[in-house]
């Protein structure tokens, strides 16, 4: 099998054939093709075939003037295309910032672009000319119908509100583009094409960006009548279907439909892809997988090859596997991680898979003992934060910790540091209470995770805490980091919640004999709370039994001395030093 043309490797893979090795298709964005034309001496196509790739894709859909150079645009600069949609340069793209149907009225006058003008064909045809004996070509007819709709010709917000509102316009302006692409696909079988793309995003980081009732009744038809058209013109076209994100639900009738590859699979959501190869790998191929979001962009090259080597052994098992990252390889992703993927392919894509190298080895150090760019997984888990993803937060928490890295760092300067980044979001609107509320569940998935892990390692609880918010204040997320990292460090925490009366803070204090009251106030409006609570602890003689420390993004050092707290401090990482401290343990920096 050894020395296969990347024609037939492709073709195998996708057949369901355990080729020589796992085909790879990388798509390189500006940057990043930039960077590597100038180490090949290559662009376009054959730089992808210098980098190794097994297939040509030709863009031949809506989308293609997003990313493809319309002359040199300027920064901001504008132009309207022969769809009518109007581009705007944005960094690296051309953003569609004007659609051509404003009004829905708009398409009884609308012409959408002839697709048999030989112009639209040109490129393909060269590609095949030139390519098409050794590697597999690919013709991209995305974004077909509903990214096409909504993002090119309508506008998001409008073609949703269509889709319910006025479901015979939404239909008619997808006819429009099923016919467009259908004529297309048809001159593109003729010219040679073996595998036609179709597809749009229609998924997110956690579901369907659309219901999978309105995709199965609005784009499922379309999408049936053009493929059994392409059927008509040549039984055996392959048909690839690409979406971003979370798009399971609709996996099942892709099949249905006669899809028999998909991409990019994004392990995001309930894109589990072992899961997704048990149940549909027999019919379906797969291409894509490696994260463009976290791994590539901030993972160490470590990282990069246990990727590599997990994706291919998860989805390469007996063929049905098309390499490639999750997206175009943009230009933030380190050039050491490029080299990293490319090396791995080499080392763990050669079937038989389970033959292929061994277990990637430990990661590297820096001359300070450091594993590489701990920062940047600390970041990647900050981020995942963000994003609310628990089970991600769970997994990367896990294995930072088998990685070597230290708890605390993982939980100061990655955990809170997204809980935080996401709360000032929160504050300027870009950001509502649903991403608050997942995030708080992502952090708190991780926590657990670090709770474990340092508890072994601290010894037995150092005293006993009662935390809560004062009276009126419903803040309670910077509370919940706080009572962990105390217990995290040692101690018993009694958490009497949010909105806590000064009377309950009081008697919790008696009766649990706690060493320290912890109090927290997150608003202006509540931090005279604190002062209550402790002239109440005053009043009733039990002030020197307990110390008091407070804390919330309103109090201040000065404010704590005021109101005669014993401590402040400013995060959850800090306030467990300091409750060491005032349990009078002088060794509390080392432990934090
Ligand atoms: C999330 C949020 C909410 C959520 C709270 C969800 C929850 N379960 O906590 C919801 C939507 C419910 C909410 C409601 C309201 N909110 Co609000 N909210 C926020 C927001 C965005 C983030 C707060 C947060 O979680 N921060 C993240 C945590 C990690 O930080 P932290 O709380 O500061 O905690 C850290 C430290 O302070 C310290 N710490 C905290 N406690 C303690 C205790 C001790 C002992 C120690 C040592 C240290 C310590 O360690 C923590 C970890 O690092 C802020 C905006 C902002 N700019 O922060 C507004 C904000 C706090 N909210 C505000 C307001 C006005 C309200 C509402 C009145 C709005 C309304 N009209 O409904 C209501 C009031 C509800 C109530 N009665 O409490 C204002 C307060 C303004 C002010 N005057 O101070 C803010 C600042 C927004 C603004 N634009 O001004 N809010």
């Amino acid at each position: 099998m050894a020395g296969m043309k990347s024609r037939e490797r492709f073709l195998a893979a996708v057949n369901h054939r355990e080729p020589d090795r796992v085909p790879q298709l990388i798509r390189l964005g500006k940057e990043a093709g930039k960077k590597l034309g100038e180490i090949y001496g290559a662009t376009g196509p054959e730089l992808e075939v210098r980098i190794g790739n097994d297939a040509i894709i030709c863009q031949m859909g809506i989308n293609s003037e997003m990313e493809m150079s319309i002359g040199d645009l300027e920064q901001g600069e504008t132009y309207i295309n022969e769809w009518g949609v109007k581009y705007e340069r944005r960094l690296s793209f051309n953003y569609p910032v004007g659609h051509p149907l404003k009004s829905r009225n708009d398409l009884n006058e609308y012409r959408f672009p002839d697709p048999h003008d030989p112009k639209k064909i040109e490129k393909l045809t060269n590609i095949v000319r030139k390519y098409g004996n050794e590697f597999v070509i690919i013709a991209d007819l995305s974004s077909t119908l509903f990214e096409a709709a909504a993002g090119h010709l309508r506008g998001m917000e409008q073609f949703l509100i269509d889709s319910y509102e006025d479901p015979v316009f939404a239909g008619s302006v997808l006819d429009g583009l099923a016919d467009y692409y259908s004529v297309l696909g048809i001159r593109a079988i003729h010219e040679g094409a073996d595998i036609i793309r179709i597809g749009d995003d229609i998924g997110s980081q956690h579901g369907m960006l659309i219901h999978p009732k309105l995709w199965r009744g609005l784009i499922r038809p379309r999408l049936f009548r053009m493929i059994q058209t392409f059927r008509q013109v040549n039984p055996k076209i392959i048909l690839l279907y690409h979406s971003c994100g979370d798009f399971r639900p609709i996996i099942p009738d892709l099949l249905d439909i006669g899809v028999r590859a998909i991409s990019s699979m994004q392990e995001v959501g309930s894109m589990n892809l072992s899961e997704i190869k048990r149940e549909f790998g027999r019919h379906l191929a797969f291409k894509g997988g490696l994260d463009t979001q976290y791994l590539l962009p901030m993972g160490t090259p470590e990282d990069v090859r246990e990727g590599v080597m997990r994706l291919v052994r998860t989805l390469g098992e007996g063929g049905g596997y098309i390499f490639m990252p999750s997206h175009l390889l943009y230009g933030d992703v380190p050039m050491d991680n490029i080299w990293a993927m490319f090396e791995a392919l080499k080392d763990y894509g050669r079937y038989p898979l389970k033959e292929s190298a061994p277990e990637a080895g430990v990661c590297r150090k820096d001359k300070s003992g450091i594993p590489l760019s701990t920062k940047g997984k600390l970041e990647a888990v900050a981020k995942m934060v963000e994003n609310g993803e628990e089970q991600k937060v769970e997994q990367w928490t896990q294995r930072l910790l088998r990685q070597g890295i230290d708890a605390r760092e993982i939980l100061a300067h990655g955990l809170e540091k997204g809980m935080q980044r996401l709360a000032e979001q929160f504050g300027n609107g870009d950001v509502f209470l649903p991403e608050i509320l997942m995030g708080n569940k992502a952090m708190r998935a991780g926590t657990a995770v670090l709770k474990v892990h340092l508890n072994g390692r601290m010894e037995q609880p150092k005293g006993i805490i009662v935390i809560g918010m004062v009276k009126n204040d419903l803040h309670d997320i910077g509370k919940n980091i706080v009572k962990i990292m105390f217990e995290i460090v040692g101690f018993k925490v009694m958490d009497l919640g949010a909105n806590v009366p000064p009377e309950d803070f009081v008697s919790a204090v008696e009766q649990e004999k706690a060493d320290i009251l912890a109090l927290s106030a997150r608003m202006s409006t509540t931090v005279k709370e604190i002062k209550e609570v402790i002239e109440l602890l005053k009043r009733k003689n039990i002030r020197e039994r307990v110390k008091v420390m407070v804390g919330g993004a309103p109090i201040t050092p000065g404010f704590a001395l005021d109101v005669g707290a014993d401590g402040f401090a400013p995060d959850g990482v800090s306030a467990a030093k300091k409750a060491w401290e005032l349990m009078g343990v002088k060794s509390a920096i080392e432990v934090l």
